[in-house]
């Protein structure tokens, strides 16, 4: 009995440590940090996790040594005089083990976590002012300097400081890239402001942790971390407009997106197509994912989506829309030449 009560605790320990540190690349560990914020964050984590494993670890002891002397004392009962020091021991013990250590701990805890909030709130001098919008349920991104809008995907320099001002125009979400910065909620009518600075290029996951919805579960993201070289070359010709369409189809896909309900709810820079419902379309083409990760974009699944998104994302504010197979194809045709 005894034995299997020691043993469950050492499982459901170990248990703990697999599940809080395991990280796969779509749902990444806070723990692996790839920039300054989460790195900070990391800090306090494992601070908790020593303490709260040395804890455990102890509080276990005592469970065993209280079973095994209980076992003693019923095969031999103490003297009066033996059992008068074991209570002084045992009342020591609550003082010093139950109420002095935890108040060192939490004071401890207290202290580190306040500084460390106070270090990730510090503004920086020339950082990079990204802006992002929480929909449902996907992102705005715009770069305020670049005047460019995107979606569901961020691209930042590697090593500069960076200020992401956080909204919402519909319910809370919440942004969270694990491996870079902790979360922040987005609130309708105010900014909040999530300072991140990412070590190195790199693909990071983020997601919305906040529940808002049906399709919370696929409100996800990219983080493209790239060398500043890259990143100024990727926004310089990212405030281009896009080329008019070179192919014959993707031409007839120009006429039959403005045509069709399309371009009410999205915006194409350079076209009449203004709407803002929708995620931006400028650079469709470069994008990795559809539906704030919920398929891969590929010309299969983006000709799915197109007719009947909610079969793909149940209750995606995108409505079902009828089209003949060659408008399909051709509007296919002109998305994938937004770059
Ligand atoms: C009523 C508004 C509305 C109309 C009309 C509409 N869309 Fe959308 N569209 C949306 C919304 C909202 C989303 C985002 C859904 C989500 O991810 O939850 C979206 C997403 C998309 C996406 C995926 C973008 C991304 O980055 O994930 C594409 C591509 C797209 N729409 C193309 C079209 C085309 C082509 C048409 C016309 C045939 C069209 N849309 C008509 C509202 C609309
Ligand atoms: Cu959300």
């Amino acid at each position: 009995m005894k034995n299997r009560a020691v043993r469950f605790g050492v499982v459901l320990g170990g248990a703990m440590v697999v599940l809080t540190s395991c990280g796969s690349s779509k749902s990444p560990s806070m723990i692996d940090s790839k920039g300054n914020e989460a790195k900070h964050i990391a800090g306090v984590w494992w601070l908790m996790f020593t303490l709260a494993a040395a804890v455990y670890v102890v509080v276990a002891g005592f469970i065993v040594y209280a079973i095994r002397r209980r076992h003693s004392d019923q095969q031999e009962p103490q003297s009066d005089q033996a059992d008068t020091g074991a209570q002084r021991f045992d009342d020591r013990m609550i003082v010093w083990g139950g109420v002095a250590v935890p108040l060192v701990i939490l004071l401890v805890l207290a202290v580190v976590t306040v500084r460390t909030t106070d270090a990730l709130r510090r503004p920086e001098r020339n950082a990079l002012r990204v802006e992002v919008v929480g929909k449902r349920w996907w992102w705005a991104v715009t770069y305020p300097t670049a005047r460019f809008t995107t979606a569901n995907e961020v691209h930042l320099p590697a090593g500069r400081p960076i200020e992401l001002g956080l909204t919402s125009d519909n319910v809370i979400h919440s942004f969270w890239v694990p491996q870079l910065a902790g979360k922040l909620d987005m609130i309708p009518g105010q900014r909040n402001i999530l300072r991140i600075r990412a070590s190195a290029p790199g693909v990071y996951e983020g997601l919305c942790a906040e529940f808002c919805g049906v399709q919370h579960a696929h409100m996800m993201f990219t983080v493209i971390v790239q060398t500043a070289g890259d990143f100024d070359r990727w926004l310089a010709q990212r405030s281009q407009p896009p080329l008019e369409p070179a192919s014959e189809s993707a031409a007839q896909g120009a006429v039959a997106f403005n045509r069709l309900p399309c371009a009410g709810c999205h915006t194409i820079a350079g076209t009449q197509a203004n709407g803002t419902l929708g995620p931006e379309l400028t650079d469709i083409a470069s994008r990795r994912d559809l539906g704030a990760g919920t398929v891969t974009n590929d010309p299969e699944n983006l000709a799915r989506w197109i007719t009947d998104a909610p079969s793909l994302k149940p209750g995606a504010l995108m409505p079902p829309i009828a089209m003949t197979g060659s408008e399909v194809q051709s509007i296919v045709a002109y998305l994938e030449s937004l770059k």
